[in-house]
This record gives C-alpha cells, structure tokens and sequence, in this order.
C-alpha cells in the first residue's frame, strides 16, 4: 500500500480543524511516559492536546512541556484512583475529544483496569490503547473469556510481552506472532499495531509491514512516543489503519534519523521527539 499522507494544511485552517487529542495515563515513577505521548502528539500534528493524569502526578506532567494542557483525576491518599469521581471527570475530558489515547505509564491495579473497561466499552471516538491500557484489556478479556465489545474504532500497540498478555499465549517465533496476531484483529475488531523490528500493521483484512526504525529505539518511552504520533494522526482525519501505518512509519523515520546524529548506543525517547520534525519534512 503507498503510504498514507496527511493534507495539506489551508491557509486559513485554525487549531480546531486538527483535532482535541485526550491522553490518559502517568502514574507514580512513570509520570514520563505520558509526558512523552503528550509532546510526541504535539509534535505530530495535532491542534490541541490534553493530558488527564492522576492528581498527584499533575504538576511533575505539567512541567515537562507547556503546550499541551492537563488535567487532574482524583486520587485517594496513596494515589489510587477515586471511582465514581474519576467516571465523573473522565466523562466530561472524553466528551469533545477527536481521539484519545490510554495506558502510557497508567500502572496496573483493578481500579485501573475498571477505568479502561470504562472507556474502552463506552467510547465512541477512536481510542488508541497500548502499555499498562493493554495489561487492563487483558485481564477483562481473560475474567469474561471473550474480547470486550467496543462501539468506536480502536488500536492496539503491544509489544511482544503484551501481546502475549492480551493473548494469554506464549509465542515461539515472530513468525508465530504475526500469524496470531492477524487473528487477533479480526476476532478483536481493532487495528492491531503489533511492535518490534518490523513492526506489523493489521485490521485482519489489510497487514502491513514496517521499514523504518533501527535497535537504538530498544529503549525506555520509544512506545509512549508512537502512541502520541498515531493519536495526532487520527486527530488530523486520517483513518485508524492509515494512522497506524503513517505513524509507524514517522516513528521510525524520527529514529533512524536520531540515529545518525546521537548514534544507536546513545538514542534515548525525548530524541524520537526531537526528530519527529524533519521526519514529518521529508514528508511533505
Ligand atoms: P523479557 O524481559 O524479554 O522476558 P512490560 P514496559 C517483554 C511505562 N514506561 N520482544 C519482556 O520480556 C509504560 O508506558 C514508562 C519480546 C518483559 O516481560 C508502561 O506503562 C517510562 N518481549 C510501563 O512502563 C519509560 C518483550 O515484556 C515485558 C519485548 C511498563 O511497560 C518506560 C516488559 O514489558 C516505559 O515505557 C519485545 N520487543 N518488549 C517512563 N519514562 O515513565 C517487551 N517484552 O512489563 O510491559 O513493561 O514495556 O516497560
Ligand atoms: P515499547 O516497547 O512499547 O517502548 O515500544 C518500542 C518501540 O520501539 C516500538 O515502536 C518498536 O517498534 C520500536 N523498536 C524497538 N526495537 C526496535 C528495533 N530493533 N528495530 C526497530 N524498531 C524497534
Ligand atoms: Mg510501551
């Protein structure tokens, strides 16, 4: 397939014609990890871009970059989620979204995995879900003996490890992977972004295979940057199966590029960040 492109941008476009990207996720010793969806989102496009992170992580959030918003959820005294409250305020940041993503750097507890079930079956917008949104999927899916239902487009990131997690299956080869993973999509109804060298692009129907990035994005937040990339590109009117491809494809591209200047031993995630601009370049 040629790769997808985004529009050009009109003269007289404004920020709302690129889209209200939601991020969910930060927690406790992982507040970077969202930190990185949110600039990488920016980055990519998108006209507006909102973090919703746990109350005591706002401020450390906030300070990572002042162009992206945030926005606090409730938390008991040791930083657990305060249900109904978050329901409350998760309806109301959710509600004028384009897209949102959940899961970078969420953490695991059941009332995490109770928030992304939430969103995850009531959502009508596209929702990108990968890292811990991924863990809390595959608890649901394993307690129900089912996939959960879901009435707006998804995607879905794993890494190997959390595929294996959404699967409950060991894989001996990518090979094997790959072939449950073109299954998966279908049984799932998502578009199944299934990461690693050559990072596989599938809804069931359509797969697609990878060709940028390099082993210097084996580092920690090289996937909470991608997650930011395909939700900006979602935000912006592409398709969920075309964002994935663009986004892996940039992703990589901002990767391979880092790597002629910082070298692989050196690339760290905010690098991915910092070359999403001449990646997008090449682009246009
Ligand atoms: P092993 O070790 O090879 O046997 P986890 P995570 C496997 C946040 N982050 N091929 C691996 O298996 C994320 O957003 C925060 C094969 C191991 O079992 C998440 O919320 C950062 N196997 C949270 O941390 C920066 C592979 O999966 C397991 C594989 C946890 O996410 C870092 C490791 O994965 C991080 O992004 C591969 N390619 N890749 C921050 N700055 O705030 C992984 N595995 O347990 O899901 O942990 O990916 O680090
Ligand atoms: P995560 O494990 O969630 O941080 O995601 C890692 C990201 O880096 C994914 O987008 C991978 O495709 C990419 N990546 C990791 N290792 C490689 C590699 N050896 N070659 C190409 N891309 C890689
Ligand atoms: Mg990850």
């Amino acid at each position: 397939m040629p790769l997808p492109h985004l529009p050009p941008r009109k003269p007289d476009s404004h920020k709302g014609n690129f889209g209200r990207a939601v991020l969910i996720g930060g927690s406790y010793g992982m507040a970077g990890a969202i930190s990185l969806s949110g600039m990488a989102c920016l980055r990519s496009g998108a006209g507006l871009v909102q973090l919703a992170v746990a109350e005591p992580m706002l401020a450390q959030v906030a300070c990572h970059d002042p162009c992206y918003m945030t926005t606090p959820l409730s938390c008991h005294d040791d930083a657990e989620f305060a249900i109904p409250e978050v329901i409350d305020e998760l309806q109301k940041v959710t509600e004028p979204a384009t897209c949102l993503a959940i899961g970078p750097g969420l953490g695991r507890s059941e009332v995490r995995t109770k928030i992304v079930q939430h969103l995850y079956e009531r959502l009508p917008q596209p929702l990108v879900v990968d890292a811990d949104g991924l863990n809390a999927l595959a608890d649901v899916a394993q307690r129900n003996g089912q996939p959960p239902r879901h009435p707006g487009p998804r995607i879905l990131t794993p890494h190997p490890g959390e595929f294996s997690r959404l699967t409950n299956q060991k894989f001996a080869s990518r090979a094997e992977q790959v072939v449950a993973a073109k299954t998966f999509a279908a049984q799932w109804n998502v578009v199944l972004v299934l990461k690693g060298q050559h990072t596989l692009i599938t809804d069931g129907i359509r797969h697609e295979l990878n060709q940028t990035g390099n082993p210097g994005m084996a580092t920690g937040g090289s996937g909470d940057v991608l997650t930011g990339v395909i939700t900006a590109l979602v935000c912006q009117g592409l398709a969920p199966f075309e964002a994935a491809v663009l986004g892996c494809h940039v992703h990589g591209l901002a990767g391979d590029l880092a790597a002629t200047e910082v070298g692989q031993v050196s690339l760290i995630a905010t690098d991915l960040v910092r070359f999403l601009p001449p990646a997008f370049q090449r682009l246009e």
